[in-house]
């Protein structure tokens, strides 16, 4: 039986989504035949609450020198971004003398070159190097590594304790949390703090968001997970707080015990959270229930769409896409193409459904019927962008928090 990553209680998985690929391993034709799957099962761990997959691929076969996502695509992103590092300095940076700053997963720098703006010391960490180097262009100091105790020891030999440690939809990504968590506790100096942010699984779970289950997102944490598990290190939750982002998000700030004030966002949540069930079992037998309606809903609209002989293309290839593909067995007969506006992903075919994915301008160029939104977690930046598409007549297809059309 598998063993949760944070607490080793033994977990049973309350549903699967079937064989997956990677989720951004965008292929071309000739990588088909040695694609590689894994069983994508999602569990609840009934003593620390964290919801997470029992089983995750090797960690170098998702993060890579070809790793195809780039944070800084998003305008609302640079936004969101540039509002956090303003609100963190704010609040515990401006104060300090010469602060040091430390991000990991830091992808092409779009969190911590508004440290670099500042001109404070920072530090930024990422296994993916190809990523890694469009945040060097910037101007942005970064090592291309796992995060995890040996670099942490590394990192302290080297440049020190940091005053503020950051993630941003990176924690969920770790199975080798405790790890990665200690290294953050002995990096940190007793008064710094840790802020991260992460998809919501209680959002997740309201909205049946279940594209946000993929191999990268090990775990999908809740107010109650992330107390748990900092409370191991002798570290606690001080902050919580909603962000709009990725469909729904949470702001978690931690600090050493004793060390900072906690705030009553904490007990709120957690209440607010008891009241959802998210510590209930019945409550994820209830999630798999409304994914399988989610899937059967999906899959009728897009063959009704097809026998009336009208098209569809996909818009966005996200990674949530390929559990929402391959999850619903949908293929190029019902999404003919995707388009997107990433160079790296282009002339390649979607993971698993072997979609071809294409530059956005062919959208543009040819509008389709509809346009199954693939990235709604950028709805309105991307509903401004393509006014003339529905202009013309063409239909969105949403799936989250219901399968609609608009
Ligand atoms: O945690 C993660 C989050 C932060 O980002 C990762 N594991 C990977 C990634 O997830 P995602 O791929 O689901 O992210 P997004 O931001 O929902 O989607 C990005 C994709 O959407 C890119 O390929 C670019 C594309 N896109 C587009 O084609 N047109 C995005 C926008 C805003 C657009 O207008």
């Amino acid at each position: 039986m598998p063993q949760c990553h944070i607490c080793s209680n033994t977990i049973t998985p309350f549903m699967t989504f079937g064989q997956m690929p990677i989720a951004n391993g965008f292929l071309s034709e000739k990588n088909t035949a040695t694609e590689y799957f894994f069983e994508l099962e999602v569990a609840h761990c009934p003593k620390c609450n964290a919801v997470q997959l029992p089983h995750q691929p090797e960690k170098e076969k998702m993060f890579h020198t070809e790793y195809p996502f780039f944070s800084g695509t998003s305008k609302s992103m640079q936004t969101h971004f540039a509002d956090f590092a303003d609100s963190v300095n704010t609040e515990y940076l401006a104060k300090l003398h010469d602060p040091f700053v430390i991000e990991i997963g830091c992808n092409d720098g779009i969190l911590i070159k508004n440290f670099l703006n500042l001109g404070y010391r920072h530090l930024g960490i990422d296994p993916s190097a190809n990523v890694a180097d469009v945040a060097r262009s910037k101007g942005v100091d970064v090592i291309t590594s796992f995060f995890d105790i040996t670099e942490a020891a590394r990192i302290i030999k080297s440049h020190g304790q940091a005053d503020l440690f950051l993630a941003a939809n990176v924690m969920c990504h770790l199975s080798n949390i405790n790890s990665v968590v200690e290294g953050i506790q002995r990096l940190l100096k007793p008064t710094g703090i840790l802020v991260f942010e992460e998809p919501y699984l209680g959002e997740v779970i309201e909205t049946t968001a279940y594209d946000q289950l993929y191999d990268e997102h090990v775990f999908l944490f809740s107010a109650h997970s992330v107390k748990f598990l900092f409370e191991q290190f002798e570290m606690e939750l001080i902050d919580i707080a909603p962000q709009p982002t990725h469909g729904g998000s949470m702001r978690y700030t931690v600090a050493h015990k004793g060390q900072h004030s906690v705030t009553q966002t904490v007990t709120q949540q957690l209440q607010k959270e008891t009241l959802l069930g998210l510590c209930e079992p019945s409550t994820y037998k209830k999630f798999k229930e409304s994914c399988e309606k989610s899937r059967d809903q999906l899959v009728s609209l897009l063959e009704s769409i097809a026998k009336r002989g009208e098209t569809v293309a996909g818009y966005a290839a996200t990674s949530k896409s390929t559990t929402v593909l391959n999850y619903c067995g949908i293929g190029s007969s019902l999404v003919s193409y995707i388009c997107d506006t990433t160079p790296i992903k282009h002339s390649r075919l979607s993971p698993g459904m072997h979609i071809p994915v294409r530059p956005d301008h062919e959208f543009h160029d040819d509008y389709p019927d509809y346009a199954l939104l693939f990235a709604y977690n950028h709805k309105n930046e991307i509903f401004q962008k393509e006014k003339a598409f529905s202009k013309q007549g063409g239909r969105w297809i949403l799936y989250v928090p219901e399968v609609i059309t608009l």
